[in-house]
């Protein structure tokens, strides 16, 4: 009964429920994640999967004027419990900012189904970050919530969190929670993101490290 219990998570696609991801190999397994590839009309950018490597233990997002690195989740979730232990190069380049979020499960619903991005930073020091969350406002427009920012010294290891229920989403860092949301919660299936997009003109590199990523559904 074990092993078949193995076998069924394994085949999910992983993290999902209490599963932790140590990018243990030397490329994203397909299976769990995908690396956006190609140019994004929509918002004009160009992903390149050649930009998210692994090695040494390590997920390595990369964003330069050649393109930018997004990964996704394959695992598609309501409400979740997620730690994501990284790093980032400091000082960054102009016009490239890191996100981690949950995003719908189909593109077409945003920004209905909302978009928590429980981190994203605009400091090219990497000292600071902060977190949103988007709703669809009367008209159906993107409006957002923001949660302020944190201060932190990001170029060092540490774990970043996100806690989504269905009252309440709260962001924090090491365990400690520092600032939590009870309005415009997002109520249907998303999957976790990791992103550098592009938000201007770009000069120089920004990376980001990612040690390990732990899922509970
Ligand atoms: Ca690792």
């Amino acid at each position: 009964m074990l092993i078949l219990v193995l076998v069924l998570a394994g085949c999910s696609g992983g993290p999902g429920a209490g599963e932790t991801e140590d990018f243990d190999g030397s490329s994203l397994d397909p299976a769990r994640w995908v690396a956006y590839d190609g140019f994004n009309r929509a918002s004009a950018e160009t992903w390149r999967a050649s930009q998210c490597t692994v090695s040494g233990g390590v997920l390595r997002l990369r964003a330069d004027a050649s393109g930018i690195c997004g990964v996704a989740s394959r695992i598609q979730t309501t409400y979740a419990k997620a730690e994501v232990r990284a790093r980032f190069s400091a000082p960054a380049g102009q016009g490239l900012a890191p996100v981690f979020l949950f995003w719908p499960q189909n593109d077409n619903d945003w920004p209905q189904a909302g978009e928590i991005d429980w981190l994203e930073c605009y400091d090219t020091s990497r000292r600071s970050f902060g977190s949103w969350i988007h709703y669809a406002g009367r008209g159906g427009n993107d409006e957002s919530d923001y949660g302020g920012d944190f201060r932190v010294d990001m170029s060092q290891w540490h774990t970043y969190g996100v806690e989504w229920t269905s009252s309440q989403v709260r962001v924090s860092v090491d365990g400690q929670v520092w600032h939590t949301y009870t309005r415009h919660i997002p109520s249907g299936p998303m999957h976790l993101a990791f992103q550098i997009n592009r938000i201007g003109p770009v000069t120089g590199v920004a990376e980001v490290e990612i040690d390990w990523v732990h899922v509970d559904g």
